[in-house]
């Protein structure tokens, strides 16, 4: 059956004769050389991959046919070695190339990198070629990693429940660990190997200091020798006040020499389980989560101390920069560029600063970060969230690469015209190595890893993208559909046109222009402007949208809270000045009169209504497409993704009868009759 546990990994015969045979054609035999764990995870990939693609066991040899696959590194294959392939100066140590050549006066194709991981990637994206149909003549592909650490961070919790997981329990079984390898470890790290993805940070970050203690560190480290061969390596979160809490002292002041020590004989420990531990994500000082300033330290020297002790083992501190303090301020969105802009230069080396992509909180749409381009000496990483919090959950389809696309192209201006996010997370805008981009998990014991099938296409997006920005939300869409539903050019382009208009579907039905942070308290489903009662002001959608007879939006110009000024002065510009702002940023920076005249002719409030409904326009759109491919999709994943875009229907209308009939009390003007008129319950 259909279950979508596959992934994207499904290695069916290639339905298309002529390609079928062109294909058996050109590969032949597989000539791979070595037994490192890594070489012997891409054998068995490639035997696999193309036992089922080409319908037939393609025989492992030494010698050369026309038709060779030989794959490699110089180091594994003296074959390869003697290529001498040039390309390889450039391919570093995650990088690989695939050539076609001659080799004996017979045509091959050389699957070749300096490193395993590479050898992996390599095998990897041939396999794709074939999937995705695409020729494998003359190939001289050459490709490299834009960004060094690309990670999931998994929200999961020791007792296996998962933060903001909408796909089942965590997938780490710490009770039957580590003596019980469940098979689902191999395939997760194969699926992440096959996008590059090459970290995985186990636990949440509102942290347990439990999983720092041996108990669970042999655990870890079985987790950890599964992924090895994959190329991904082990992170845990760090419970700032671990010392405290495992450790028996009676602070966790980064300054005291005792906790400094404590922390560096973790290391040690850490690193005798596994010796090629990626390191630590913390949270610290947000959202009630134990941190430096409890000492009256910052950020810096919180983070400096945790890298001094990771750094004789390579290791790296991804320290978070979501924080917001416990008063309530007067706007959340400045909190974290104004506690770490100050420290930019105070952090050790192996320290990168983690951003989500928006200053508030994984929102269907907002502005960049305001600190991506305001801290060069500081690596910044961006953090994306997979699992879709504040996006519907487990019922809402939307495909999260546009969105990411968004914030990557977005221009910080930071070094004039071109210092796009992209850059300063690339490390190319500041000139650094250290570089990564992360995303929260959205995986779990779900047959199918993600709950909404369509959520595994925004995991493998997050991988495509980290591995290379450049490449589009739409080639993204067009491998991942191919490998994962069919070639078939109308099945194709149809699904992609549900992906592609998903995410302005459901900004449109959720929160229209600029407006953000709307949901139900807490739990963050469904809609709840009107909700007033959180023990926190910034908790209340009221405080966001800050709705009154005049109009609606946050002032966040210079006449309000002013946190455009944290904004390089071209970015502040164009946002401040209403006629140039962008109008699907529009409510985020300014409070604007009902009647304002749109773009369009129409009033704030006439486009707030037009906005919403072509929200749930486009959901009903999206189901009826999916509708007219009953005939070319499997029965269970048919019907699943039916039911579920049904329950999004239902949903769109709920957030938009909501929200309309709530700020009209405000706006006091009718929905003009033209569109579907709310039910009042
Ligand atoms: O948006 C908030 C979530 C919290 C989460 C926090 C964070 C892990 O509602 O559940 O905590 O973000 O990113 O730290």
């Amino acid at each position: 059956a259909e279950d979508g546990y596959q992934l994207w990994l499904r290695y069916y015969l290639i339905d298309n004769k002529n390609l079928l045979e062109q294909y058996r054609a050109a590969i032949t035999g597989i000539q791979i050389n070595g037994n490192t764990p890594g070489l012997e995870a891409a054998k068995e990939e490639i035997i696999t991959g193309l036992s089922g693609l080409l319908g037939k066991k393609i025989p492992l040899q030494k010698e050369f046919t026309t038709g060779t696959l030989l794959i490699g590194t110089p180091a594994s294959s003296n074959q390869i070695k003697s290529l001498s392939l040039p390309q390889l100066q450039k391919t570093g140590d995650e990088g690989f190339s695939i050539t076609t050549l001659k080799r004996n006066g017979k045509n091959i194709i050389a699957i070749a990198a300096n490193t395993d991981a590479g050898v992996l990637y390599g095998v990897f994206h041939f396999l794709r070629l074939l999937q995705t149909h695409q020729g494998i003549q003359n190939l001289s592909i050459v490709s490299v990693p834009k960004v060094r650490n690309r990670i999931l961070n998994h929200w999961d919790n020791l007792d296996r429940t998962v933060e903001r997981g909408y796909a089942g329990f965590s997938i780490w079984d710490w009770h039957k660990l580590p003596d019980y390898i469940d098979p689902r470890y191999k395939d997760y790290a194969r699926a992440n190997a096959s996008i590059g993805i090459n970290g995985t940070v186990l636990t949440n970050v509102n942290a347990n200091a439990l999983v720092l203690t041996p108990q669970y560190l042999e655990k870890v480290a079985a987790l950890a020798s599964i992924f090895r061969p994959y190329g991904i390596k082990v992170y845990l979160t760090a419970r700032f006040s671990a010392p405290v809490e495992i450790g028996g002292l009676k602070t966790a002041d980064p300054l005291d020499h005792q906790v400094q020590q404590w922390w560096k004989d973790k290391a040690k420990e850490i690193y005798q389980y596994i010796p090629d531990f990626g390191g630590f994500l913390v949270k610290a000082n947000s959202e009630g989560q134990p941190g430096p300033q409890n000492y009256g330290r910052n950020h810096a020297e919180g983070a400096n101390m945790l890298a001094d002790a990771l750094a004789p083992y390579k290791g790296i501190v991804m320290w978070r920069a979501f924080v917001y303090s416990g008063e309530t301020p007067e706007d959340r969105f400045k909190q974290a560029y104004s506690e770490f802009k100050p420290l930019d230069g105070k952090f050790r080396p192996n320290v990168m600063v983690q951003v989500k992509n928006g200053p508030i909180d994984f929102q269907p749409r907002e502005p960049f970060h305001p600190l991506f381009g305001a801290m060069p000496q500081t690596p910044l990483m961006m953090e994306f969230q997979l699992t879709q919090e504040y996006l519907g959950q487990g019922t809402n389809l939307v495909y999260e690469a546009p969105m990411f696309k968004e914030v990557l192209d977005a221009d910080t201006y930071a070094k004039g015209k071109g210092s796009t996010v992209a850059n300063v997370i690339d490390g190319r805008l500041d000139g650094h190595t250290l570089t990564g981009m992360a995303a929260v998990s959205n995986i779990g014991t779900d047959r199918n890893w993600t709950g909404h099938l369509f959520g595994q296409a925004n995991w493998y997006a997050l991988g495509r993208l980290a591995w290379d920005h450049t490449l589009t939300s739409e080639k993204i869409a067009d491998e991942w559909v191919r490998q994962t539903f069919s070639n078939n050019t109308t099945l194709l382009n149809s699904i992609k046109s549900i992906m592609l208009s998903s995410h302005e579907a459901m900004v449109n039905y959720m929160t229209p222009l600029g407006l953000h942070h709307i949901m139900g308290y807490s739990h963050h489903y469904g809609p709840a402007p009107w909700w007033d009662k959180a023990p926190r002001a910034d908790w209340n959608p009221v405080y966001f949208h800050k709705a009154d007879s005049l109009g609606i939006g946050f002032d966040r110009t210079s006449k309000g809270s002013n946190a455009l000024a944290q904004y390089t002065p071209e970015v502040r510009k164009r946002f401040e000045d209403i006629s140039t702002c962008p109008e699907e940023y529009l409510l985020w920076f300014h409070h604007v009169s009902w009647k304002y005249k749109m773009k369009s002719g129409r009033t704030l409030w006439e486009e707030m209504c037009y906005k919403y409904n072509e929200g749930v326009k486009a959901v009903r759109a999206m189901q009826a497409q999916w509708a007219g491919m009953e005939k070319a999709i499997d029965k269970e994943r048919f019907e699943h993704v039916k039911m579920l875009l049904n329950i999004q229907e239902k949903e769109a209308v709920w957030w938009r009868d909501a929200c309309l009939l709530y700020f009209q009390t405000f706006s006091k003007m009718p929905i003009p009759a033209q569109y579907e008129q709310p039910a009042h319950t």
